[in-house]
């Protein structure tokens, strides 16, 4: 499509954060749903959302200090809670709590030189038009079309500028948001009307600037960028329960193996209500931000091969050098077959072997 396509391409490694009222309860971004909490019920919880101020900007520094290169923020999950000004509802932070997480967000990560990204779900819990449209009454869809159009409008017209538009929330179970009833491709001319750089993802139905995976690396046709999102435990939102984290081996292998197919990973945070982080996901970030000072040559800005895959791990390429990730450190040796000297440069290994 039209979007600035170069910086996302060399970026590879981008920090997701999932943060609204469902962290507060500690079980999950679809806590309202699974635990069928009545809206009205599950609202009350911006009373007492109060985040500590400043916990943007220290979201911000620890992405520069993994070596994240943009962020994709939660502006309204499917809870319907608006993190940003609106003014077409006030189920929202600026009206329930006097705060702007979205312009917080926007300016924390700006000041750190990282490029801003915007999650905005077409589903929404808390208005009673896509309740209705998911249940059959067509009747509604102008009053939802109308209710998402001018939310993303304000999103793109309120912070200066933003470089990605995530959409999400437009399919599960049974609910579906066609990108017929979204008119998602009038809803992506006015996006690109109002912020001509920006990049746009599949997720309301229509081909945009990438594609994106969830959980799994599924790297898109060569040629189609692509992103793939997953978390550092299991659970988007804040889980006190969520223990299942990662090693930083294995989050390195995803970024590598993802930047080497010609794509991106979007690392998750999920940060607890008063806006820390789970100790847990800083030192794993932090460990990744040391593994690329040293071997982000290989990773940054690199170009998808052919043939990505090496009998030992990954191949790739950057201003005519190849560059090997040694994902599976086969003892003493490595061989690299077919090759002179003058094409070996820089290397990484995962996997440090056992000496
Ligand atoms: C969605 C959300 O429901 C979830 O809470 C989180 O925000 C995630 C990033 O996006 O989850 C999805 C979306 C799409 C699929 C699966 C889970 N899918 O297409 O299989």
């Amino acid at each position: 499509m039209s979007g600035d396509i170069a910086w996302f391409r060399d970026a590879k490694f981008g920090m997701f954060i999932h943060f609204g009222l469902y962290s507060q309860l500690k079980r999950g971004e679809w806590v309202m749903h699974q635990d069928a909490i009545p809206a009205a019920k599950y609202a009350d919880l911006a009373q007492q959302f109060a985040p500590a101020p400043g916990c943007a900007r220290e979201w911000a520094r620890l992405a520069k200090r993994a070596g994240m290169r943009y962020v994709v923020f939660t502006t309204k999950h499917h809870d319907g809670f608006s993190l940003f000004d609106t003014k077409l509802t006030a189920y929202n932070s600026v009206t329930t709590g006097g705060r702007d997480y979205v312009r917080e967000v926007v300016e924390a990560f700006r000041a750190e030189g990282l490029r801003v990204g915007l999650y905005f779900s077409l589903g929404d819990w808390h208005y009673p038009a896509y309740a209705a449209v998911t249940s059959g009454d067509s009747s509604q869809q102008g009053p939802l079309r109308e209710f998402i159009h001018g939310q993303v409008c304000e999103l793109l017209t309120q912070y200066g500028k933003i470089d990605l538009l995530w959409y999400d929330g437009a399919f599960y179970d049974d609910k579906y948001l066609s990108a017929e009833i979204l008119d998602a491709t009038g809803l992506n001319a006015m996006a690109r009307e109002l912020q001509p750089d920006i990049l746009i993802n599949e997720r309301a139905g229509t081909e945009e600037d990438y594609v994106t995976c969830e959980n799994e690396c599924k790297p898109a046709p060569y040629g189609v960028d692509w992103e793939m999102c997953t978390c550092i435990n299991d659970i988007w939102g804040y889980a006190e329960h969520d223990y299942n984290y990662k090693t930083v081996n294995q989050l390195i292998f995803l970024l590598v193996n993802c930047a080497t197919q010609g794509g991106n990973l979007l690392l998750n945070i999920g940060p607890r209500s008063d806006g820390s982080v789970p100790e847990a996901q800083v030192e794993r970030l932090e460990a990744v931000g040391a593994w690329l000072r040293t071997h982000g040559e290989a990773l940054y800005g690199i170009e998808r091969l052919p043939k990505a895959f090496s009998g030992n791990g990954r191949v790739t390429q950057k201003d005519g050098k190849l560059y090997f990730h040694t994902l599976y450190w086969p003892g003493s040796t490595m061989r690299l077959p077919n090759l002179t000297p003058k094409y070996l440069t820089a290397g990484s290994r995962v996997c440090p072997r056992k000496s």
